[in-house]
C-alpha cells in the first residue's frame, strides 16, 4: 500500500493546500493531512479546529484522512509506515526552504521520499499569514479558503478586534 503523508500547520487549511491534495490524493492509496501539535506556538486556530476544518474540506476524496502528529516528521512517517512526503511549492522561494527539509527527512528516514507539487497559478500568492492578516483587518477571504474557514477566519477577526 502506497502511503504519502501531506504534514503542515494548516492554520487554516487554504485553497492552495486543497490544489496539493487535489494533485497528491489520485496518486497514493492513502494520503494523510497531518497537523504539527506544537504546544509552544500560539496558532489562531487550535489544533481540534484545525483537524475539523481539514476533515470537512477533505471530505470529498476517500482515500484522505486527517492526523495529529508531535516531534519529527521523520518518527511519525518510521512509526506509521508512510513512505512518501507531500509538499507544495508556490515559488523558487518556496522550493529553497522545501530543499533542505527533505534532504533533513531523507537523512533522518532514509526511506522518506519528498514529492513536490507546484501549486495552480491562481493559489501561488495565498498563503496562510496571508489569509489570517486579510481576514483581521475585515477583508473577504472567500475565494482563498473552504466557505467553513471563510466563516471561523471572519468570526475570530471579530473577536479579536472587541
Ligand atoms: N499552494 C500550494 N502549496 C502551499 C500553499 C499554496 N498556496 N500554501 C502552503 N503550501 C504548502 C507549503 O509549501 C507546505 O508544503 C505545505 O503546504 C504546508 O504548509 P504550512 O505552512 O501549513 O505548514 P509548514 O510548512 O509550516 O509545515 C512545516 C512542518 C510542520 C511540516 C515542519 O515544520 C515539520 O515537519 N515539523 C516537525 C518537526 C520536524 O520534523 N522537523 C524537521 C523538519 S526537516
Amino acid at each position: 500500500m502506497r502511503k504519502a503523508v501531506y504534514p503542515g500547520t494548516f492554520d487554516p487549511i487554504t485553497r492552495g493546500h486543497l490544489d496539493v491534495i487535489g494533485q497528491a490524493a489520485p496518486i497514493f492509496d492513502e494520503l494523510v493531512v497531518a497537523v504539527l501539535h506544537n504546544p509552544s506556538k500560539r496558532p489562531w486556530f487550535d489544533l481540534d479546529e484545525r483537524l475539523a476544518m481539514i476533515a470537512e474540506a477533505v471530505a470529498p476524496y476517500p482515500n484522505v484522512r486527517v492526523d495529529a502528529f508531535r516531534g519529527l516528521l521523520a518518527d511519525y512517517c518510521r512509526s506509521t509506515g508512510i513512505g512518501y512526503v507531500v509538499r507544495g511549492v508556490r515559488h523558487h522561494v518556496d522550493l529553497q526552504s522545501e530543499m533542505a527539509m527533505a534532504h533533513m527527512n531523507r537523512a533522518l528516514f532514509r526511506d522518506l521520499v519528498t514529492m513536490f507539487f507546484p501549486t495552480s497559478p491562481e493559489w501561488s500568492f495565498v498563503s496562510s499569514s496571508l489569509v489570517k492578516d486579510v481576514a483581521m483587518h475585515g477583508g473577504d477571504v472567500s475565494p482563498f479558503v473552504p466557505a467553513g474557514v471563510a466563516e471561523a477566519l471572519a468570526a475570530r477577526a471579530q473577536g479579536a478586534s472587541k
